[in-house]
């Protein structure tokens, strides 16, 4: 088999490259370890920036989208039982769209592989990768109806397979990868109940951080900081709810409207940026190539500002041979990722100061958040970090 790109994962990056490609009559295959249904379901991101969803828009990717999204104007810090609006739109013009990972990926899909006729082989296993370094690379799979091992042949592979993809692993040992670790947890939870709150809400407390994150009317995503590596199971309906009402607990405020939990796991909070994002015939997208912990809620952005450039590029590369795209793709990807997980670090001294049990540091967060809320200069400094860089290149 032969195929100038194979795209190994069907996330938001590999099958937003996998539409860009398909509209300019590129062949591509799409390989995907998990099921259909499965990513379809699997619930993640919400928040996508405006310049993202024109990217998509442009790419005749966000007609669903713009139907459903619910747009977002202001966010709302708790601290001390007072509740502080932090109204961006008012400053700034923009605002965010929430649009639940699970249906923008069934979005993709079905564009890609249902209307514009791109390949997918769902259920892979040991997918490897060979040749990078030559003109002639190739990627392999097992079959998971044969068993048996095939293998294609391509121009260019995107490795679009997350944070525990095997793309990344390949890269020579004089890669770069810098990583940070914030050395907390966040527990992250669905609860089947509708938001208490018409905005996301930032609760900063001395028991840790807890976030409250509208999905859908039915369903709402929570946050509680917790140690790293907790187990989920020490956390029970009762206590999970206990711990939101008190940390996210405001004044003038009804109590958070409960529900089931249908998630519940911890992730620890740890960062890392691959450079180059480019390595031979190996050119690395969205969480392969780095990851940012949901702080900021930057990963999905990050991870279609990847697959615009890098469809666009490969697209320039395979039918006119302008290679400027692709040449600059490493360095174009890294300027925005840089500036978002220095946000997201900033944002995380803001978010875990209270709770770190130093008082300096406390100290230091509630002044940090105080400027915000009264510094016209840092609100607009926040807001412009918070909505995201303006283009969508
Ligand atoms: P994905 O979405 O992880 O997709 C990778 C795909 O590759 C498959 N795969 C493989 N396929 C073939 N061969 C292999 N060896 C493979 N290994 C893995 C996987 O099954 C999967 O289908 O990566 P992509 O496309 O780079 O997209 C990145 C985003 O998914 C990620 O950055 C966001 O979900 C991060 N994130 C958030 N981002 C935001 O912008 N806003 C948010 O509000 C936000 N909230 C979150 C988040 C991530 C979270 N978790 C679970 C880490 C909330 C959470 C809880």
């Amino acid at each position: 088999q032969r195929f100038p790109v194979v795209i190994v994962g069907a996330g938001p990056s590999g099958l937003t490259i996998g539409n860009i490609l398909r509209a300019a009559s590129v062949d591509c295959l799409v390989l995907e370890t998990e099921t259909r249904a499965f990513i379809e379901q699997r619930p993640r991101a919400g928040v996508l920036e405006e310049w993202a969803v024109r990217g998509l828009q442009d790419r005749g990717l966000a007609d669903h989208l713009l139907e459903r999204a619910q747009l977002h104007t202001q966010c709302e810090f708790r601290v001390e039982g007072q509740r502080h609006r932090f109204s961006y739109t008012e400053l700034t013009g923009h605002h965010h769209f929430v649009y639940p990972q699970p249906l923008l990926v069934t979005d993709l899909l079905r564009e890609y592989a249902d209307v514009r006729g791109g390949a997918v082989r769902f259920g892979v296993r040991d997918v490897q990768l060979h040749g990078l370094d030559t003109d002639r690379p190739a990627v392999s799979y097992l079959d998971p109806e044969t068993g048996r091992r095939t293998l294609v042949h391509c121009d260019f592979v995107a490795g679009c397979d997350g944070a525990r993809g095997v793309t990344r692993t390949v890269l020579p040992q004089q890669a770069r990868i810098a990583r940070h670790d914030y050395g907390i947890g966040w527990l992250a939870l669905l609860a089947q109940a509708p938001p208490s709150s018409d905005c996301v809400v930032f609760g900063i407390h001395p028991n840790g951080f807890a976030g409250h994150m509208a999905r859908s009317p039915e369903v709402t995503r929570y946050y509680l900081e917790c140690p790293p590596g907790d187990d989920p199971e020490n956390w029970s309906e009762d206590r999970v709810w206990a711990e939101l009402q008190e940390r996210l607990g405001a004044a003038d405020r009804p109590p958070l409207t409960e529900g089931r939990l249908i998630e519940k796991r911890v992730l620890d909070m740890h960062n890392y940026v691959v450079e180059p994002m480019v390595f031979g015939r190996l050119f690395l997208a969205g969480d392969a190539a780095h990851l940012t912990a949901p702080i900021a809620a930057k990963g999905m952005n990050l991870a279609l500002h990847d697959a615009f450039l890098l469809g666009d590029g490969l697209v320039a590369h395979l039918t006119n041979g302008d290679d400027r795209g692709l040449d600059g793709y490493s360095a174009a990807c890294l300027g925005r990722v840089w500036d978002y997980q220095e946000f997201s670090q900033w944002l995380s001294e803001v978010y875990h100061g209270a709770s770190s049990g130093d008082a300096y540091r406390a100290g230091t967060t509630l002044a940090r958040l105080r400027r915000l809320l009264e510094s016209p200069a840092a609100a607009s400094a926040f807001a412009e970090q918070y909505l995201g860089k303006g283009s969508a290149s």
